[in-house]
This record gives C-alpha cells, structure tokens and sequence, in this order.
C-alpha cells in the first residue's frame, strides 16, 4: 500500500522542484508509516482504535475522522498534543460506510505534514 504522509508545501515551485531533487539526503521529515486501519481496509467490525505509527516523532495538531457523507466523528486523543511515534485516538462506534482520517501535524524537523487514509466498515 502506497504511503500518503506529505510534506504541506508552501514554497514557490521553483524551490519545491529543487528540494524533491535533494529531499531523500537533505530532509528528514518524520513519516507516516503504518496506520490502523490500513488506506483501502474492509473492516467487518467497526475499528475500535485508530492509529497512525511515525518513523520519528509527530505532533498531531488536526485530526479528523469523516463520513463519505460528511458527518465528522469524534475522535478521543492520548496524546496531550505531544510528539509521539505511536498516536492512537479511539473512534465512537461506527455505523457501516465509508470513512477517511485526515491529519496534520509538526515533524520532528519542524516541517508541516499531512496525510489521509481511508476504511470502509461493512458488517
Ligand atoms: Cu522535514
């Protein structure tokens, strides 16, 4: 499964080329690794965590669970808006559909991230 954890870009184009050229040696942007559910999941229960693993720390400043219809569900966070490696926020109980985590946060080199997963519940 493809990673989707990105660097929110603010720079001019130009400057942004320059730094996809040198962005494996020259950064180190702490990455989204492993989310719970996995993006594309079919989940025959509704996910009684939601989880996000990082290669470094993260400070999750948004997180955001929709709907495919667009209700927000509110999500409760451990975290105290702390760095961690291992977020983990727990879900209400979900009625089946589609749904997409959505986060921001501050990488361990001070650089704003963000990334999405999506899950389906389907009892
Ligand atoms: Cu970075």
């Amino acid at each position: 499964m493809k990673h989707r954890a990105k660097r929110v870009r603010r720079a001019p184009a130009i400057v942004a080329a320059m730094m996809v050229v040198v962005a494996g040696a020259a950064f180190a942007h702490s990455k989204q690794e492993v989310t719970f559910p996995h993006d594309g999941a079919v989940l025959a229960a509704p996910p009684d965590v939601v989880s996000i693993e990082f290669d470094a720390p993260m400070r999750i400043t948004v997180i955001r669970l929709t709907s495919e219809a667009g209700d927000t569900f509110e999500l409760g966070r451990s975290d105290d808006m702390q760095p961690v490696t291992d977020f983990r926020a727990i879900p209400p109980a979900l009625p089946n559909g589609r749904y997409t985590v959505e986060w921001r946060g501050l990488s361990a080199d001070g650089h704003a991230m963000k990334g999405r997963f999506s899950f389906e519940v389907a009892r």
